[in-house]
């Protein structure tokens, strides 16, 4: 975990050590990524943000929405359950998806299109009750059937 990386402060004017500092840098955010995912069995999908082997709208669509809107620490899991509570590797897990939030395909991440299409699909909801009143007007996926397809291929 990257918490537990030593970044060993070298001497700056040795080009060759900082080039190493720089690779071990590398190579223990690489490792905490990589342990982000650890937990999960080949049933764990990149939308079971809290690493539990389940995809669900009461932690994991909850999850999604509280970190769109800026949440983070405590406020980020707060009161959803005990198998939620290491806020800052499920903060890693999300923010590891990127422009993949993009669910509805319009250049932009955000909480009141992309994660309440990301709630309402892990609580199965599908069809018009997916994708009413959620669809940025700018959107290229707008259909219920393609933000199925697309939702569906995040959730393998
Ligand atoms: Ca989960
Ligand atoms: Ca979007």
């Amino acid at each position: 975990m990257q918490r537990n990386c030593k970044v060993t402060r070298v001497n700056k004017g040795t080009r060759q050590m900082g080039l190493i500092n720089k690779l071990s840098f590398l190579a223990c955010t690489c490792l905490f990524c990589l342990s982000a995912f650890a937990d999960c069995d080949r049933n764990c999908s990149i939308l079971d943000f809290n690493s539990d082997n389940a995809q669900d709208a009461s932690k994991d669509g909850v999850l999604v929405i509280r970190y769109l809107f800026g949440l983070t620490d405590e406020s980020l899991v707060e009161d959803l359950s005990q198998s939620v509570t290491d806020s800052t590797l499920i903060s890693v897990t999300i923010n590891a998806l990127d422009t993949k939030l993009d669910i509805d395909g319009n250049g932009a991440v955000d909480a009141l299109t992309d994660g309440l299409l990301l709630y309402r699909y892990l609580d199965g909801h599908r069809g018009q009750s997916l994708v009413r009143g959620v669809i940025a007007p700018n959107a290229k996926r707008f259909s219920a059937d393609h933000i199925e397809v697309y939702l569906e291929s995040l959730s393998q």
